[in-house]
């Protein structure tokens, strides 16, 4: 299953697994990598310190190389920034937001870059400024999200770009794996099923909800307040939705849903707190290590891409 992306990273299969605030720790980036995927250590809001510790950590347990998520948004994003280039890591991804100031350090210290983007504009500027592929994620993605969905956005992004593109959002087998390479992605990346995974250390409770989530449990709040984000309902969305209807303030609504995601991965509050996933919560029903995941992708990916060329 080799591609311009799993050559561009020197991995064996082009499977990603998402940077996810709280969820995307060395254990979790560590197994993927392991299992010839990319690992990716999320630094979402978190201290710059913290993401060098957990750089440290992720070294014990691989040598294959992982990368670390940067959310633009956090207020630690420039420290974090240097921490990556200082420790020698080899891919760096971003989301929410523009990276462009960060691309000369970045570039220089010999890093890949990959910006995920949720329109072409964003995928066609970062090729310009030098990105080495982009994540084009489509709303069907748990958290942050765009406006467009994988099936329309990849494509798009795909004939805008020469870079290699991965595709995110709605993925979670082989059938969703190969529609990626069918829209013309390289790669893919993945949250939600990587979530349920055995070395996800992630509450229970959590992990429980999203295998028996159905297809239509996904909800959108914040569209209001201009920072969208996909969490499976339960009474933390009906009280947004309520206090969105009574107009209620920017923090106030905020507070809700980020920092709510704390309480139902560590604690496993999942009735109160922020239980982000993507639509494909549904069709995630069983719990495995990373190996058995990525072994199952890539066999059920083969069967279905085999003759076509689609891996060339
Ligand atoms: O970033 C994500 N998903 C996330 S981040 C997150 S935690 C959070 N914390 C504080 C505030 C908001 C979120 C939970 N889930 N995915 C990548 C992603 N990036 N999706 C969409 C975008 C995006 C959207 C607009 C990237 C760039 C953009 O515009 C940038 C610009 O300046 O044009």
């Amino acid at each position: 299953m080799q591609t311009e992306i799993s050559r561009l990273l020197g991995i064996e299969y082009p499977i990603i697994q998402g940077g996810m605030a709280w969820v995307a720790e060395h254990h979790l980036a560590a197994a993927v990598s392991e299992a010839g995927g990319l690992g990716l250590i999320g630094a979402a809001n978190a201290p710059a310190d913290w993401v060098r510790e957990q750089i440290r950590e992720a070294k014990k347990l691989t040598d294959k190389p992982f990368g670390v998520n940067i959310m633009l948004m956090s207020p630690y994003a420039d420290e974090v920034a240097k921490v990556v280039a200082e420790e020698g890591i080899k891919v760096v991804t971003t989301g929410a937001g523009n990276p462009e100031k960060y691309m000369e350090l970045w570039k220089g210290a010999g890093m890949k870059v990959i910006p995920v983007v949720a329109s072409v504009a964003l995928a066609k500027r970062m090729e310009r400024s030098g990105a080495d592929a982009v994540v084009a994620e489509g709303c069907e993605s748990g958290g942050h999200i765009g406006e467009s969905t994988t099936m329309t956005l990849v494509p798009q992004v795909a004939d805008a770009v020469k870079i290699p593109v991965i595709a995110a959002g709605g993925i979670a087998d082989g059938r969703g794996v190969a529609a990626a390479f069918m829209l013309g992605a390289k790669g893919v990346q993945m949250g939600t099923c990587f979530v349920v995974t055995d070395e996800a250390q992630v509450h229970d409770n959590y992990k429980e909800r999203i295998l028996k989530a159905k297809d239509i449990d996904t909800k959108v709040t914040g569209r209001s307040t201009g920072h969208p984000i996909r969490t499976l309902r339960n009474e933390m969305t009906k009280k947004y939705m309520a206090l969105e209807e009574q107009g209620a303030s920017f923090e106030e609504l905020e507070y809700l849903t980020l920092g709510g995601l704390r309480n139902a991965v560590v604690d496993g509050d999942v009735k109160n707190g922020s239980v982000m996933a993507g639509q494909i919560a549904g069709m995630v029903k069983e719990r495995m290590s990373c190996k058995a995941l990525i072994e199952k992708l890539v066999r059920e990916t083969d069967a279905l891409v085999k003759g076509t060329g689609l891996y060339e």
